[in-house]
């Protein structure tokens, strides 16, 4: 199980201080206490949305606080409160507390929004200490502070993308370049032996979650190799990503990609619909460019969107995430559920 973490410090505004002041008017002598109460300061608070996908945002920026409540003035005006502050959190995020250990929320539909720490509650003005005794008191209260909490922020990663293709196509190369995720590279097959995440980040709050999984080979599906368990880890994926070696250390790139597809739909029909980009990799050790220009014509035969990268000097790696930016989101918006036409919204009233 891949698990994103965060720790922040979430504060709540101070109160606003009370203030002592007295009325000072024309032809009012001794006119009586008229200090205002300070402001209420502002709340902090957790807001589950659909937008966000992993917890990377949190790194930049850990520490959230509310606005402080004003001071209240003279003339018995209070003090304005302080705004209120709502941080994003993917759904799925669990909340703890970290000094309790205490379980503060768990998101699981977006729009959840919970009160995490309290803003501090504004001092009273010397206006609301007058008594009958004391008509001219010369004290208020200073306002509270804002409630202080470390949270524990945790988030069960699900990839958007799985990374397929045989062993030494450049998998765990290309999602060390993309991703702060530094799994072993070798030039020997099966050097991933254990699937693991990388997260993207697109800038702008936008992630990419991509999974990156051993090597298939020819039989994987029945044992060969490392067999094709580690396939289950791109089961939920959304995107897939074909990697094909197409420099002079591969002797067939066309042989290659059609060895994975033939694994993939061994091992599920669903795994091998799955909407897919082909990538040639190691294009920097290319000796023949008709190799690469064969390979894009084999790839538009198939109807399939094909990138080429080298990871080695970074080459066509931005041109490739964006399209895979894009392919996601198109993808998301098909899954929308599309929203009733007004026509058909009467005839269900109607009816
Ligand atoms: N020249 C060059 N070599 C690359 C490039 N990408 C990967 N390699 C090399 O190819 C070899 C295999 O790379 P990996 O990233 O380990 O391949 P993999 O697909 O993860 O392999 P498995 O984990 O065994 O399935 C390593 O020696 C890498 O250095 C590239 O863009 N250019
Ligand atoms: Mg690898």
């Amino acid at each position: 199980m891949f698990i994103d973490r965060a720790k922040i410090l979430v504060r709540g505004g101070d109160g606003g201080n009370g203030v002592t002041a007295f009325r000072r008017e024309k032809f009012v002598p001794r006119g009586g206490p008229s200090g205002g109460d300070g402001g209420r300061g502002g709340s902090v608070y957790l807001e589950s949305t659909e937008g966000l996908n992993t917890l990377l945002h949190f790194r930049y920026n850990p520490e959230h606080r509310a606005d402080r409540g004003r001071h209240g003035e003279g003339s018995k005006r209070q003090g304005q409160t302080g705004e209120d502050l709502t941080v994003r959190v993917p759904v799925g995020t669990v909340v703890t507390d970290e000094a309790t250990g205490e379980l503060v929320y768990d998101f699981t539909q977006p729009g959840e929004r919970v009160k995490v720490a309290a803003g501090g509650r504004g001092g009273r003005g010397n206006a609301q200490f007058a008594t009958s005794t004391n008509r001219a008191p010369r004290y208020h209260q200073e306002g509270r502070a804002g409630e202080e909490r470390h949270l524990l922020l945790e988030l069960k990663l699900i990839a958007d993308v799985g990374l397929v293709g045989l062993p030494n196509a450049g998998k765990s190369t290309l999602i060390s370049r993309v991703s702060a995720a530094r799994p072993k590279i070798a030039d020997y097959p099966f050097t991933t032996l254990e699937p693991h995440l990388g997260v993207v980040d697109m800038g702008d709050y936008k992630t990419l979650v991509v999974a990156d999984i051993p090597g298939l080979i020819e039989g994987a599906h029945e044992g060969a190799g490392l067999g094709d368990r580690f396939l289950r880890h791109i089961e939920r994926t959304k995107l897939l990503l074909h990697l094909v070696d197409i420099s002079v250390w591969s002797k067939d790139p066309i042989a290659d990609y059609r060895t994975i597809t033939r694994e993939l739909a061994a091992y599920s029909g669903e795994v091998a619909a799955k909407p897919k980009i082909v990538v040639a990799t190691k294009t920097d050790a290319l000796e023949d460019a008709e190799r690469l220009d064969e390979f894009k014509r084999f790839c538009k035969g198939e109807g399939l969107e094909c990138f080429a990268i080298s990871a080695a000097t970074g080459e066509g790696l931005k041109e490739l995430l964006y399209a895979v930016e894009r392919r996601l989101e198109a993808i998301r918006a098909s899954e929308r559920p599309a929203p009733i036409a007004a026509g058909n919204l009467m005839q269900s009233v109607l009816q």
